[in-house]
């Protein structure tokens, strides 16, 4: 595939960006009244309003043409074909085939997947129905009220940030908790207040080898065994989703509890498979299929909607503007709403470990930047710390601002609020407060310059009707399209992860000189050993 830097579409955005860079919103909009009608696209319920981009028509066309170069349609038609377009690893990349409707077939090696993918949710809705129901008792007869999902990176922050987005359509008589970090305050925290006789763990590993949740995993078998004064209590206590047979049956779970995917989904794109379990068991079985029809409906629209009307690829191509020509290092997203307080903790990792790369597919060293760093926090708490840096500061940082029509709350008035602030942010951040403004409002002279607002900071504003199952599936899958759009231009492989990796080899060589009772052969570099022998010092070895 060729270069970004070499298509036609790069140069030519290249001398645009000379021309436009200077333009501004307000200009823009006077330019043109119906901007705000025109520059938007509508997708699987979801409403964009790009019209606060720093774009004209032609930067638009450029950039769809760039899409168009850099083969965005192929490759999005190979993925879904279930090609291997993670080369570095040599897997196909099929978290569409998690949402794909009976009946439709997307081969591996030959093998139709789709079947596979609908036998393990039927199991998943039958184990969901048995302990929603409490016929699924625990070791002592007790209906189970706790679930503790178990797992780390994309075996957590799927089923974390949904459980908080989707409580109101939790069963509320159950608690369900998350435990990733290996530091041993995570695992009391979740359980210091619960019953273990009431308690189920989902061990959420692809590999189960992971040493945070193994460690977690142990340290649970522990509680329940102990509590429960006997080892046949992980029988009731424990199931896995895995990957990984062999493993889950030397930890002690029966195979029968075990709720298996497939190396073709990549962990940070495996909430809607059975790493969703604990999801599933929260909203329910109908509610599950809501949220995938939602995943699907996006899909759908991705691989249907014109480039220039398509939600991801035109999100995908302002990231890219941004980051490449005006050397924008983040992009902000601000959920106005609480229950997706963790959205942008889950879409950090979808996307700056899908596209935080440095070499492209040929192994080449890239040459531009790729993956901006991802951050952000519910609106409106943001407003109040960290937007005085978007409004008057001087890094440009493009934001999205998701908003929703209706409230889940039953306190309207708040709602109003709420929305009040997204398009009042919105608009601030692209048209500012000019000095001439601030004179009219009798802002003393001497206070001016620090009080203009320059604008032009650009957002994209995602309408969406309400919260509900169906619309965060298609949230999800719109920002997994953006990564892929913007991968694909970088011309890099947005599904491996070698930086993880490696950090996860790392500790287990330091481990034992941590915990070794003779002084240990350190053979790090100076700083590393400095640290290690002060740490062992303090911990009295
Ligand atoms: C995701 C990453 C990484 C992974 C965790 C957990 O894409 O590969 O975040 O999900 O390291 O791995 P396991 O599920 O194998 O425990």
């Amino acid at each position: 595939m060729a270069r970004p830097i070499d298509t036609a579409a790069w140069r030519a955005l290249q001398s645009h960006y000379e021309k436009v860079k200077g333009v501004e919103l307000r200009q823009l909009f006077a330019e043109d009244p119906r901007r705000g009608e025109t520059f938007i696209a509508e997708g699987a319920g979801l409403y964009l309003d790009f019209s606060k981009n720093r774009i004209t028509a032609e930067t638009l066309g450029l950039l769809v043409q760039l899409a168009q170069e850099c083969g965005v349609p192929e490759r999005r038609d190979a993925m879904f074909r279930g090609e291997k377009i993670n080369i570095t690893e040599q897997r196909a990349v099929l978290h569409v085939a998690l949402r794909a409707p009976k009946g439709v077939q997307i081969k591996v090696d030959g093998r139709d997947v789709v079947p596979e993918v609908h036998g393990v949710l039927e199991k998943m809705a039958g184990f969901s129905d048995r302990v929603r129901s409490g016929e699924w008792k625990g070791h002592t007869g007790q209906r189970i009220r706790n679930v503790i999902n178990v797992g780390i990176g994309g075996s957590y922050l799927g089923p974390e940030m949904a459980y908080d987005a989707l409580r109101t359509f939790t069963d509320r008589s159950m608690n369900f908790r998350f435990v990733a970090n290996v530091d041993g305050a995570a695992f009391a925290e979740a359980t210091h207040d619960l019953n273990a006789a009431e308690t189920l763990f989902i061990l959420s590993s692809k590999t189960f080898t992971t040493l945070e949740t193994m460690t977690n995993a142990a340290t649970a078998r522990r509680w329940v065994v102990d509590t429960l004064k006997s080892d046949a209590a992980i029988a009731k206590h424990f199931v896995a989703v895995s990957t990984n047979d062999a493993e889950v049956r030397k930890f002690g779970i029966d195979t029968a509890n075990m709720f298996g995917f497939w190396d073709w989904v990549g962990g940070r794109y495996s909430m809607d498979s059975a790493i969703g379990l604990s999801t599933m068991i929260a909203i329910g079985p109908q509610n599950y299929r809501e949220l995938l029809a939602g995943f699907r409906a996006m899909d759908e629209h991705f691989c249907s909607a014109p480039l220039a009307k398509n939600l991801p690829v035109l999100t995908g191509l302002l990231t890219v503007w941004y980051n490449n020509f005006f050397g924008a290092q983040t992009v902000g997203v601000m959920p106005y709403s609480d229950n997706l307080r963790r959205f942008p903790a889950y879409l950090q990792q979808l996307q700056m470990e899908s596209n935080g790369k440095h070499v492209d597919l040929d192994g080449r060293k890239v040459g531009m930047q790729t993956g901006p760093v991802i951050w952000g926090e519910p609106g409106t708490d943001g407003q109040h710390s960290f937007y005085q840096l978007i409004h008057q500061g001087t890094k440009l940082i493009p934001c999205d601002l998701i908003g929703f029509c209706h409230a889940l709350s039953p306190s309207k008035e708040q709602h109003d609020l709420l929305m009040s602030n997204v398009f009042a942010q919105a608009e601030a951040l692209a048209f500012g407060k000019t000095p001439q403004e601030l004179k009219a409002e009798g802002s003393p002279d001497f206070q001016t310059p620090f009080r203009v607002c320059e604008g032009n900071r650009p957002t994209n504003v995602i309408l969406v009707d309400r919260l509900t199952p169906h619309a965060l599936g298609a949230l999800v899958a719109l920002y997994e399209h953006n990564v892929f759009t913007q991968g694909t231009i970088w011309n890099i492989d947005s599904f491996d992860q070698w930086g993880v990796e490696l950090g996860k080899v790392l500790a287990k060589r330091i481990i034992p000189e941590l915990e070794s009772q003779s002084e240990p052969d350190l053979r790090h570099d100076s700083s590393t050993n400095a640290l290690i022998k002060r740490y062992r010092r303090l911990r009295g070895h």
